[in-house]
């Protein structure tokens, strides 16, 4: 089990932080996603088959991608 931390500029409101923890929740492997507004920032708890490159790349797609 591993947790990240990523920083995500465009969380704008609430209806941001539902989307992603919805979108990532679907992930499989995915235990938890805790998106903040406020902080911009997404905390997620994964374990194999989930992997970094996959958070990332669904965060891409649905238009909110990762600070570099
Ligand atoms: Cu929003």
């Amino acid at each position: 089990m591993k947790t990240v931390t990523y920083s995500v500029p465009n969380i704008s409101c609430m209806h941001c932080v539902h989307t992603i923890q919805t979108e990532l929740a679907e992930l499989q492997g995915v235990q938890s996603v805790k998106a903040d507004q406020t902080s911009k920032k997404v905390e997620i708890t994964f374990d194999a088959p989930a992997d970094e490159a996959k958070l990332k790349a669904l965060l891409a797609e649905i238009n909110y991608p990762i600070a570099a």
